[in-house]
């Protein structure tokens, strides 16, 4: 499998800085989309505070971490303090009333593995998922835009990856490749990894945050704007870290035996996670730790077919950054 594997970076790597950097800045939504998102949340806030006072509304997901493309879904969390509340009969109720509001396409998603309410704005257009309680996504929505305003090559690699990966469609959890989420995990964590590293790891810094959710503890240093200059003796170009991000996993990660950690800022092996047979569901076969569930690996949606699929694509990816005179059209080909 690896017996082409590459060395050195190409030449004339500096080059393609230019071109990926506008394909980066051409994925950046607009000032207007932001209005028309805060103006639909608004909407959102009113309707449920009618119906519960006490209910407070989040977003969290890619509209809220900074990784967002134009055009995504905005993913909301409705917090209600309540431990009696029963989750599928509020997102009934909630369907009920956003339906006679005039929102289009409200469906209740009742049976998902996180039931939510979905719904179109045909006033601004938005889509939206809505579930209840998910606070925990709340809190790594904030970990993950937190280490975004680190360093401004974070924001750029993953938004290539995740532009990278809608095009190429490994970014399908329902069949078995990997979620933005994860990808924005592997970004952060490669890094971490890099020498001199341009990301630090803010878990394993004196805590200036912390919270209990669901009785998982989270705590991290959050004070990120004294962080500005972490990176600065790193001097690697947007381009030269996604060839090198593609170069690791086509490439350099150890499959059979690791586990990257954003929480550890390091790799782990599975052995010490328990994490070397298929249980139930979980294969296994590629394992990203989730920052805050640590039992929770994100790679557990892939399975032997997926993890193929998805090795196949980041060699494709490593070569075409290697090789490829033209990359920042090869790279996003749809497939
Ligand atoms: P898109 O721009 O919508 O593709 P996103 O960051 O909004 O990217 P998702 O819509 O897949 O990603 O997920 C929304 C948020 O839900 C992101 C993260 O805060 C949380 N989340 C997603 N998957 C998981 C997971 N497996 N475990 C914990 N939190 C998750
Ligand atoms: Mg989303």
């Amino acid at each position: 499998r690896n017996s082409r594997r590459l060395t050195e970076c190409r030449r004339d790597i500096d080059r393609l800085d230019a071109p990926f950097l506008a394909i980066y800045e051409s994925l950046i939504p607009a000032e207007e989309e932001k209005a028309k998102q805060k103006q639909f949340l608004a909407l959102l806030e009113k309707l449920v505070c009618k119906e519960w006072p006490n209910a407070k509304v989040y977003i969290y997901g890619s509209c809220a971490n900074s990784f967002g493309v134009s055009k995504s879904d905005i993913d909301v969390c409705l917090a209600i303090d309540d431990l009696y509340i029963n989750k599928v009969d509020m997102l009934l109720k909630l369907a009920e009333i956003l339906k006679s509001d005039n929102l289009q396409d409200v469906q209740a998603l009742t049976r998902a593995r996180v039931p939510i309410v979905k719904l179109m704005d045909p006033v601004t257009g938005i889509s939206c998922d809505i579930c209840i309680n998910n606070v925990l996504a709340v809190v790594n929505t904030k970990l993950l835009r937190d280490y975004g305003e680190i360093d401004a090559r974070l924001r750029q690699l993953a938004f290539l990856v995740k532009h990278w990966a809608k095009s190429r469609g490994v970014n399908e959890t329902y069949q078995g490749t990997l979620s933005s989420y994860a990808y924005v995990l592997m970004c952060i964590h490669f890094l971490q990894q890099r020498n001199p590293p341009i990301l630090p790891c803010l878990q394993r810094m004196k805590p200036t945050y912390a919270v209990t959710v669901d009785n998982v503890e989270c705590t991290f240093f959050d004070q990120v704007e004294k962080l500005r200059d972490f990176g600065a003796r790193n001097n690697e170009n947007i381009s030269k870290l996604l060839w090198g991000f593609f170069y690791y996993w086509a490439y350099c990660h150890d499959y059979a035996n690791n586990v990257i950690s954003v929480r550890a800022g390091c790799i782990l092996r599975k052995q010490e996670k328990d994490w070397t047979r298929r249980v139930g569901n979980d294969r296994h076969l590629i394992c990203i730790e989730d920052p805050f569930e640590t039992s929770h690996d994100l790679g557990r949606v892939v399975d032997k077919r997926s993890i193929r699929v998805l090795r196949e694509e980041f060699e494709r990816a490593a070569e075409i950054m290697q090789y490829d005179p033209n990359p920042c059209v090869a790279l996003f080909e749809p497939y």
